[in-house]
């Protein structure tokens, strides 16, 4: 997300509107200027999903860097977010909204913080500030576990993700991790979505098919495997109206390919210079993998210093690469570890899903805080009339709303249309080429000509009387994008 284009109108219409409030009501200043420099920040994403889920291990590989605890520790239990800062920080919030900063130790590996004697059921959460350019452009929140057998930390990610009526939600898009398509995550994904404008949304919301190196149980396809599974659960109805799309991710391969040292590599290449009889027998399982006796030179501490590291497939995958010869090196075995991970691809949409939609996904989290704010005040019929005028005039949100008729099935167009219409309105990234199914380097007069073409057709269909209705308006809404994309062509 490396591109940062000005602020949009509709965002700018919105803070704008932030001031007029603040004018008629000035108690809600201060609530007010700090919904505006929420506007202002990185876009917000959580990371949520069940318990052992993969969350923290995702969020590190998305960092860049491996900041979050995994496995065992109190905090693996607590909201945290990462967001950039100049200086290496940790803060506790208190439920009662005291702060504090906390000491913590970081020495190979994540980030430990030392809450001391405190009980964490009195903590809302801890913000951990890091110098890494990752976060400049994303703030990244790892939840804890939902559905756990402790109610109460699920009831925690919970009353973050889906808070009640008299707070706005916090984060601005989500990553929800799922391994198998269990009615726990739909049901959670539900009541995440249930706010004003989206009822349920996908547009906030990307899944990711998480340790999918596992899926075939550590064969050598895993990942192709978890590609096709990872298609289904994304064709699903229930999820196709709750999450942008699914993909498949194995973050520990991405977190190992992120900071994989030499010394890991020379002890696969051990593993590598084994036979392959010796080295079958040994990766059957992780419990022989590690324990089983061998004179590969490798002891049961280092074996399993690896199998952590990577997991049997990540071991198997290295294995075999560093014998074909595609890997001769630390550098070339941690890239094709990333490669493999299928991190790059929830990057590239999280740019085109969240990244190129933020201006529009702040206007969305700001606006639904002051209408919250709003509600519990008197205010001019003028300034009511201009929040629902907002709302309901701003394309970006009509877009949002017909994607959503079309994932959730209530908008009935037969056929073809649909996916074109879908990709039209920027359920695939909003730049121009995007939109309008163009390779990426296409230049003006390409798109003119698409952009033609699609209004065109658009047009025919709003204004054709044998158009059923949803699909008349529909129309017209994409013919209004049509437009919006011819200006935007124009003034290149
Ligand atoms: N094989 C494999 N293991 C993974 C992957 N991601 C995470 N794990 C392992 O799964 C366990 C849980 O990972 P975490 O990242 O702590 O999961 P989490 O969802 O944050 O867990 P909680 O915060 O406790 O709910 C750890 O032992 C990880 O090493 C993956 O992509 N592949
Ligand atoms: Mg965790």
């Amino acid at each position: 997300m490396s591109e940062m284009p000005r602020r949009s109108a509709l965002l700018t219409e919105v803070l704008d509107l932030g001031q007029q409030i603040a004018r008629e009501v000035p108690s809600l200043a201060p609530e007010l200027a700090e919904i505006s420099s929420r506007a202002e920040q990185p876009l917000r994403v959580a990371i949520a999903g069940k318990v052992k889920a993969g969350k923290s291990t995702l969020l590190n590989a998305l960092v860049g860097d491996e900041l979050a605890p995994t496995d065992a520790g109190e905090c693996t239990k607590l909201v945290t977010w990462y967001q950039h800062g100049l200086v290496y920080r940790v803060e506790m919030t208190g439920r009662d909204g005291s702060t504090a900063q906390l000491p913590f130790e970081r020495e190979d590996g994540a980030i430990d913080v030392d809450l001391g004697e405190r009980d964490i059921t009195k903590i809302e959460r801890l913000t951990v500030e890091w110098p890494v350019k990752t976060l400049e452009e994303m703030t990244l929140i790892d939840t804890p576990g939902i559905a756990s057998v402790s109610t109460d930390i699920s009831a925690r990610s919970h009353s973050f993700l889906a808070p009640d009526d008299e707070k706005s939600t916090p984060s601005d898009a989500v990553i929800y991790l799922l391994r198998h398509l269990h009615a726990t995550d739909v049901s959670f994904l539900h009541s995440f979505h249930e706010d004003e404008y989206a009822q349920p949304s996908p547009i906030n919301c990307v899944a990711v098919l998480s340790r999918a190196d596992e899926v075939a149980v550590g064969r050598l396809d895993a990942m192709s495997s978890a590609a096709r599974i990872a298609r289904r659960y994304g064709d699903d109805p229930r999820l196709r109206r709750l999450v942008q799309t699914v993909i498949p991710v194995a973050g520990l391969l991405a977190q190992a390919g992120t900071g994989l040292r030499e010394l890991e590599y020379r002890r696969l290449v051990k593993l590598a210079e084994a036979s392959e009889a010796e080295t079958d027998r040994l990766m059957l399982t992780t419990d022989r993998f590690v324990n089983a006796p061998t004179d590969i030179g490798l002891d049961e501490a280092q074996r399993r210093a690896l199998l952590h590291r990577l997991g049997l497939f990540g071991v198997r995958l290295a294995v075999h690469s560093i014998r074909t010869g595609d890997v001769g090196s630390t550098a070339g075995l941690a890239s094709m570890l990333r490669v493999e991970s299928g991190i790059d691809q929830l990057r590239g949409t999280l740019f085109d899903v969240f990244g190129a939609r933020r201006d529009t996904l702040k206007a969305r989290s700001a606006l639904l805080a002051m209408q919250r704010l709003v509600a519990e005040h008197q205010t001019s019929d003028a300034l009511d009339a201009r929040i629902e005028r907002t709302i309901a005039g701003a394309h970006e949100f009509t877009e949002l709303r017909v994607l959503n008729d079309i994932r959730s099935g209530s908008l009935n167009i037969a056929g073809d249309g649909l996916a074109e219409l879908e990709r039209l309105l920027g359920a695939s990234g909003t730049q121009v080429n995007r939109r309008l199914g163009l390779p990426e380097d296409s230049g003006p007069d390409k798109q003119k000509a698409a952009v033609l073409e699609e209004l065109g057709k658009w047009r025919e269909r709003a204004e054709s009387p044998l158009s059923p209705r949803p699909m008349a308006s529909a129309a017209r809404v994409a013919v209004r994008t049509c437009e919006g994309l011819f200006a935007t062509i124009a003034a290149g």
